[in-house]
C-alpha cells in the first residue's frame, strides 16, 4: 500500500512500434485503473535488449514509448512513468530471484520458445531469464495487480510462484500479485493470420495496426484483413478473422459482440471492415495528436523522466534493502 492505495505495476518493451494489440490489451486498461491504484508504468528497456537492438533506435523508441504513455492519457504527476534502466534495483533483485527460480520452470515458458525459434542466431541467457527480470519488476514495488494481455499470464504465474517460494523461506516479504485483464481486447490477433497474436515485431506491416498509423493506412489494412467466405458478421470460433475484428470493434466502441452482430446483420464484410477501421481511427487520432504535441516539449518530458526515476528508485530501494537483509547480505555502513 502507498498512501492507502493498492499498488499496480505494468510495462511495455521499447521494441518496435506499439500496435492496437498493446493499446487495447494493456494501455487502455492502465487508464481505467490509474485512479484506483498507485501506479508504476515502466518502459522496460532492459527487457528489450534480449533481442539485438540498434542503440540510437532503442533510445528513440524508449522515449517515444514513454511519451506515448502520457499521450494515451496517463497523468505523469499521478502515475510513476519511468525507464526500467534508470532503477538499478530491477537488475539487483532479478539476480537474487534467479537463485530462487528453477531451470525446469523457465523451460516451460512459451514466449521463450517462440522468441528462441524466431531469433535462433541469438538465444542468449537474458532471453531465457527474461521472466525473472519481469518478476523482479513486479515484486520490487510490492504490486497487488498487474494489467497485461493474455500472452503474459504465464509470466505472471511464474512471478507468483517465485514470490511464494521466497516468502515460504523468509516470511512475508513480497505481495503476491494478481493479473488483470480487460473484458475486450486482451487477445488481439494478427490481421493477416488470426492464428497468431498481433505483435509489434511481426515482419508483415499489414498484420498489425500501429498506434501511429494514419487513418488511410488503418482503413486500408482493415479492408485487406484476412477473413473467410461466410460473408456474415458472427462472433464465433469458426470465423477467427471476423471474431478478431468484432473484438477490436467492441474494444473501441464499448459495444458487445451481440450488439455488433445485430448492427451488421445482413450486411457484408465490405461494410463491416471499414466500420472497424473508423472505430479504431476515432480512438487513435486524439492519442496521436497529443503525442506530436508532447514530443515538441523536451524540457517537460525530461522533467518527468527525472522526477519519476527518483520516485521509482525510492520505492524499489525499500524492497531491495529488505530482501538483501533477509537473505543475509551484510548491512551497509553509513
Ligand atoms: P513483441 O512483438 O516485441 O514481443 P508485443 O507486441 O508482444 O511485443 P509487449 O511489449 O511484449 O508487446 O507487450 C506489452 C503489453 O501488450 C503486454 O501487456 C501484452 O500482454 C500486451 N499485448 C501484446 N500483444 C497483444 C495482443 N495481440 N493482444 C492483447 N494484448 C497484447
Ligand atoms: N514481458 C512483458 C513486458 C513486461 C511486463 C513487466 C509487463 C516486462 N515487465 C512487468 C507487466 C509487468 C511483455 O513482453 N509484454
Amino acid at each position: 500500500m502507498i498512501d492507502g492505495k493498492k499498488i499496480l505495476f505494468s510495462g511495455m518493451q521499447s521494441t518496435g512500434n506499439l500496435t492496437i494489440g498493446n493499446y487495447l490489451g494493456a494501455l487502455k486498461n492502465w487508464l481505467t485503473l490509474s485512479d484506483e491504484y498507485e501506479c508504476f508504468y515502466s518502459v522496460v528497456d532492459m527487457h528489450s535488449i534480449t533481442i539485438r537492438q540498434d542503440p540510437s533506435e532503442l533510445r528513440k523508441r524508449a522515449r517515444n514509448l514513454l511519451t506515448l504513455y502520457i499521450a494515451a492519457g496517463l497523468d505523469p504527476k499521478k502515475n510513476c512513468i519511468y525507464y526500467q534502466s534508470h532503477v538499478s534495483g530491477h537488475a539487483e533483485l532479478a539476480w537474487i530471484l534467479n537463485c530462487f527460480t528453477y531451470i525446469g520452470e523457465l523451460n516451460r515458458m512459451t514466449q521463450f520458445k517462440d522468441k528462441a525459434t524466431k531469433h535462433a542466431d541469438n538465444i542468449n541467457a537474458g532471453l531465457y531469464t527474461y521472466p525473472v527480470l519481469m518478476a523482479a519488476d513486479i515484486l520490487l514495488y510490492q504490486s497487488d495487480v498487474v494489467p497485461v494481455g493474455k500472452d503474459q499470464l504465464q509470466h505472471l504465474e511464474i512471478t507468483r510462484d517465485i514470490a511464494q517460494r521466497f516468502n515460504a523461506i523468509y516470511g512475508d516479504i513480497f505481495t503476491i500479485p494478481e493479473p488483470y485483464m480487460g473484458k475486450a481486447g486482451a487477445n488481439i490477433r494478427s490481421l493477416q493470420n488470426p492464428e497468431k497474436k498481433m505483435s509489434k515485431s511481426d515482419e508483415n506491416a499489414n498484420a498489425s495496426i500501429y498506434l501511429m498509423d494514419d487513418p488511410d493506412t488503418i482503413i486500408r489494412k482493415f479492408k485487406r484483413a484476412v477473413t473467410d467466405s461466410e460473408a456474415s458478421v458472427r462472433y464465433r470460433d469458426e470465423q477467427p478473422g471476423i471474431k478478431n475484428l468484432i473484438e477490436i470493434y467492441c474494444a473501441c466502441t464499448g459495444k458487445t459482440p451481440e450488439e455488433t452482430e445485430k448492427e451488421f446483420d445482413g450486411k457484408g464484410y465490405s461494410e463491416f471492415k471499414p466500420a472497424v477501421g473508423e472505430a479504431v481511427v476515432s480512438v487513435l487520432k486524439p492519442v496521436q495528436d497529443r503525442f506530436y504535441e508532447l514530443s515538441k516539449d523536451k524540457a517537460y518530458i525530461d522533467g518527468i523522466i527525472k522526477e519519476n526515476a527518483e520516485k521509482a528508485n525510492y520505492y524499489a530501494t525499500k524492497t531491495l534493502r529488505k530482501v538483501q537483509k533477509k537473505i543475509g547480505f551484510p548491512e551497509r555502513i553509513r
